[in-house]
């Protein structure tokens, strides 16, 4: 019945996430009586951050920036496994979710452009035998591969993307998980020197994400290190985001710096910025809406006809299993 009370909406009619929370924490936080305090975090928000600007870390972290890569994009294969062709370069790289840099999708590649994301480490532990901390260059050892896949935004819009990476199970097997870890919590960098858009106060930063262990170990579950045959731009999630295709893309969480072993569900930012909204579990499923909109299409970057959404995002030979015996209405 939720269902039929839900009017079918076009994607541009829906208010993005920001623009919600903004609303709900402003009359929050007036009811607390807080009504200066707001405004002023409300200026500090998204697009409105000034761009970050070379901080006295520069000196510190060296001369070392990324040269730009020379390459230019390509990709293996021009088209997914059903047949989707891929999402052009400059959409992939020009239309993001990061909000670290800003809530405008089409804002975050220039805020991003001067990020440097090396040096960089990601620290291996929690519930491991072989808790290790990984230079990013050490990551190399696991072999690239080139992977196609779907990203399905909750927003109801999506893409088809040529990423470069390996199964996160493989560096999850070098830790050697013990028998009371159930569940992978991600943490991305907090840095609100280098992330303009963690000035805003609304979001309990840094970026968290987690998957049940089983999730994680799937071979679809990827650590990606670059995209259409470069290293990943900045707004990307370089220089390591996590890619799980059959979850709502804010599953996919950019900028890792940590990834801990736990035996309980992590809280995720989105669970903790409004839990009823975003679900621990965020699997693609055209039957569940969302409580503000349909979930049943999707508008394809670059295509005119809307898509119908397909359940977890058309992965399912693949991923099916893990929720047998679920109600996945209850575990959204
Ligand atoms: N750290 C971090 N990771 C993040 C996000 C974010 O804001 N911060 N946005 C998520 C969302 S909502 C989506 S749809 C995807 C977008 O990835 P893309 O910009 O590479 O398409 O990244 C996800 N990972
Ligand atoms: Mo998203």
């Amino acid at each position: 019945m939720l269902r039929r009370a839900l009017p079918t909406i076009s994607s541009s009619e829906i208010t993005p996430e920001s623009t919600y929370l903004t609303r709900m924490t402003r009359r929050g936080l007036l009811r607390a009586g807080a009504a200066a305090l707001g405004a002023g975090a409300l200026a500090a928000c998204g697009a409105d951050a000034p761009p970050p600007t070379a901080s006295s870390d520069a000196q510190t972290a060296g001369p070392i920036r990324p040269t730009p890569d020379p390459r230019t994009p390509t990709a293996s294969r021009q088209q997914d496994e059903l047949g989707g062709a891929l999402t052009p370069y400059a959409s992939v790289t020009g239309y993001n979710n990061f909000y670290e840099f800003s809530t405008q999708k089409e804002a975050v590649a220039t805020l991003a452009r001067d990020f440097n994301p090396s040096p960089w480490t990601v620290t291996v532990g929690g519930l491991v035998s072989n808790p290790r901390t990984y230079d990013i260059d050490d990551l190399r050892k696991f072999d690239q591969e080139e992977r196609i896949y779907r990203l399905r935004c909750v927003e109801a819009w999506s893409m088809v993307i040529p990423w470069l990476g390996f199964p996160l199970a493989r560096l999850l097997r070098e830790a050697g998980p013990t028998s009371q870890a159930k569940y992978v919590r991600f943490e991305s960098l907090n840095d609100p020197k280098r992330f303009p858009g963690q000035r805003d106060r609304l979001y309990q930063w840094p970026y968290v994400e987690g998957l049940r262990l089983d999730e994680a170990m799937n071979d679809l579950t990827l650590l990606a290190t670059g995209v259409y045959g470069r290293s990943l731009p900045p707004q990307s999630g370089a220089p390591l985001r996590l890619v799980v295709p059959w979850k709502y893309g804010f599953k996919s969480i950019k900028s890792i710096v940590r990834i801990d072993l736990v035996d309980a569900p992590p809280t995720s930012l989105w669970m903790a910025a409004n839990g009823r909204e975003y679900g621990f579990y965020a699997n693609v499923n055209p039957a569940v809406p969302h409580p503000r909109w349909l979930q049943d299409s999707e508008r394809r970057i670059g295509e005119l006809a809307r898509r119908k959404t397909l359940l977890f995002n058309g992965y399912e030979a693949q991923v099916a299993s893990l929720y047998a015996g679920m109600d996945l209405a209850r575990n959204y």
